[in-house]
C-alpha cells in the first residue's frame, strides 16, 4: 500500500502540547488528567478525514485508541477513562472505521503498551522517569489484551501499531505471548515490531528473528533501503505526534522526497496529522496532503505495488520497480541528460518520462544515457524504463 495516515489524537490537543510526554511536564498531572472533560470536538467529521485521506493518496489508516496518557478514545469496558466519559461522548473510533469502509481504506489502530496513568503499569509520568506503588504487570496484561481483543473483535482492526515496548516492565516473553493471543484472534492483522523487545532504537529494525513482529518501524527517519524485511517509516507532516499551533509544517518537496526515499529504499510511509481539539484537520495540512495526492494521481504507477531498488537511494534520486519497470525518481532534477551505470544482461526496450514524452538513450559501457528534450523543472522526473524482462530480483545498487 506504501502510504498510510497516523493519527495522534485526544483530550491533550485542548493544550497543544505533546500526547502522553508533556503529562507532568508542560501540563501539571491533574490538569492533564482533567482535560477529557472539555474534550468536546464538535467539528470532528470522521468522512472528511478519511477523505483527506483518499485524496492524499494513502491506502491505510492508523489512530492512537490508547497513547502513554491512559485516554482511550473509544468506549471501553476495561476503563471509565474513555470518550464516553467527554462532553462528546460518541463512538469516534467507530466513526472512523465505518468511513473507512465506505472509501475502501484499511484500519488500523495504535495502542501503546505503557501506560503512565493506569494504577497497574509500574511507571507513570514524566515520561516513565516515577514508579508506581500499585505497579503489578499481572493485573496489567488482562487489560491490554482486553481492549486489544475490543479492538478485534468490536473494531475488526486490521494492523495493530504498539508502542511503549521499550520500558523495563515490558519483557520479551511477554511481547512473545501477546503477539500469539493476538494472532491466535485474528492470523491476518498485522502487528509491528513494537511488540516486543527486539526494536534497535530509532532506527526500528529488528536485530534478530527470534523477536515478534511484522514489520519494522524506523521513527522520524526514512529507513534503511531494505527488500528483504517488510518496513514503515512513521514521520509526523509537523514536528509534533499531537496538535500544536503554529507548528512548522514541511514544505512539499519534504514530503514527496520523504515518501519516495521510503518507497524506493523498500518501505511505506506512514504519515502523521495530529487533528486540533474542534476535530478537524488543519486547513492548511489537509491542503499539502492534497497536493501529494495530485502527485500521486499522475505518479502513483510509480509508488503503489512496487518494490524498492533495484538503485539504492541517494540524495539525487531514488527508484522502484515493477515488473519489466524500472521506475527513477530524480530529485530536482534540471539538466536535459542524465547518465547512470546499467546492469548488464538487461536490455532496455523503452524508456520514456512516466506519462509523458519517449526519450532517447543509448547505453555505453553500462553507463545508461538518457537524453530529455528539454531541461527539466518538476520537484521530481520520473522515469519509467522497460526492459526485456523482469527486474524484480536484481541485484541492488550502491550508486554512493
Ligand atoms: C513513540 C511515542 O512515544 C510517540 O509519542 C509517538 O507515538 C511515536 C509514534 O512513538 O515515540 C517515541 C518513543 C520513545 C522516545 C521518543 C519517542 N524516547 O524514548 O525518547
Amino acid at each position: 500500500m506504501k502510504f498510510g495516515m497516523f493519527v495522534h489524537w485526544g483530550p491533550v490537543s485542548l493544550k497543544g502540547t505533546e500526547i502522553g510526554w508533556s503529562r507532568g511536564r508542560e501540563v501539571p498531572i491533574d490538569e492533564y488528567d482533567n482535560l477529557y472533560k472539555n474534550f468536546n470536538p464538535t467539528k470532528f467529521n470522521a468522512d472528511e478525514w478519511i477523505k483527506t485521506l483518499k485524496d492524499a493518496g494513502m491506502k491505510y489508516f492508523v489512530i492512537t485508541t490508547r497513547h502513554h496518557d491512559s485516554f482511550s478514545i473509544w468506549p471501553t469496558e476495561f476503563s471509565d477513562y474513555d470518550i464516553t466519559a467527554t462532553p462528546y461522548k460518541k463512538d469516534v473510533l467507530m466513526e472512523m472505521k465505518k468511513a473507512c469502509d465506505k472509501y475502501g481504506i484499511v484500519f488500523g489502530t495504535y495502542y501503546s503498551i505503557c501506560d503512565w496513568k493506569h494504577p497497574d503499569y509500574p511507571l507513570g509520568s514524566p515520561g516513565g522517569k516515577t514508579k508506581k506503588e500499585t505497579g503489578d504487570m499481572e493485573k496489567f496484561i488482562p487489560f491490554i489484551k482486553g481492549q486489544t481483543k475490543e479492538l478485534i473483535e468490536k473494531y475488526n482492526t486490521k494492523i495493530l501499531w504498539f508502542d511503549g515496548e521499550w520500558e523495563k516492565p515490558w519483557t520479551h516473553e511477554m511481547g512473545l505471548d501477546f503477539y500469539d493471543y493476538l494472532k491466535g484472534l485474528d492470523e491476518n492483522i498485522l502487528i509491528n515490531n513494537r511488540v516486543d523487545k527486539g526494536r534497535k532504537g530509532m532506527e526500528g529494525i529488528t536485530i534478530s528473528n527470534e523477536f515478534a513482529g511484522d514489520f519494522a518501524t524506523p521513527e522520524q527517519r526514512v529507513g534503511t533501503y531494505d527488500i528483504e524485511n517488510p518496513w514503515e517509516s512513521c514521520i509526523t507532516i509537523c514536528n509534533q505526534w499531537a496538535w500544536k499551533p503554529n507548528d512548522k509544517m514541511k514544505s512539499l518537496e519534504e514530503c514527496l522526497f520523504t515518501l519516495i526515499k521510503t518507497v524506493g529504499g523498500g518501505g511505506n510511509l506512514l504519515f502523521n496529522v495530529g487533528p486540533m481539539p474542534d476535530g478537524r484537520i488543519e486547513p492548511r495540512q489537509v491542503e499539502r496532503l492534497k497536493e501529494m495526492g495530485d502527485w500521486l494521481d499522475k505518479y502513483g504507477e510509480a509508488i503503489y505495488d512496487t518494490k524498492g531498488g533495484p538503485f539504492k537511494p541517494n540524495e539525487q534520486l531514488a527508484s522502484t520497480r515493477k515488473g519489466n519497470s524500472i521506475y527513477l525518481h530524480l530529485l530536482n532534477f534540471n539538466q536535459n541528460n542524465f547518465e547512470i551505470q546499467f546492469p548488464e544482461n538487461i536490455k532496455i526496450k523503452n524508456c520514456s518520462v512516466l506519462n509523458g514524452e519517449i526519450l532517447n538513450f543509448e547505453i555505453t559501457d553500462k553507463l545508461l544515457r538518457i537524453d530529455f528534450p528539454a531541461e527539466q523543472k518538476e520537484l521530481v522526473t520520473v522515469v519509467k524504463i522497460e526492459c526485456d524482462k523482469n527486474v524484480e530480483n536484481l541485484q541492488s545498487i550502491d550508486l554512493k
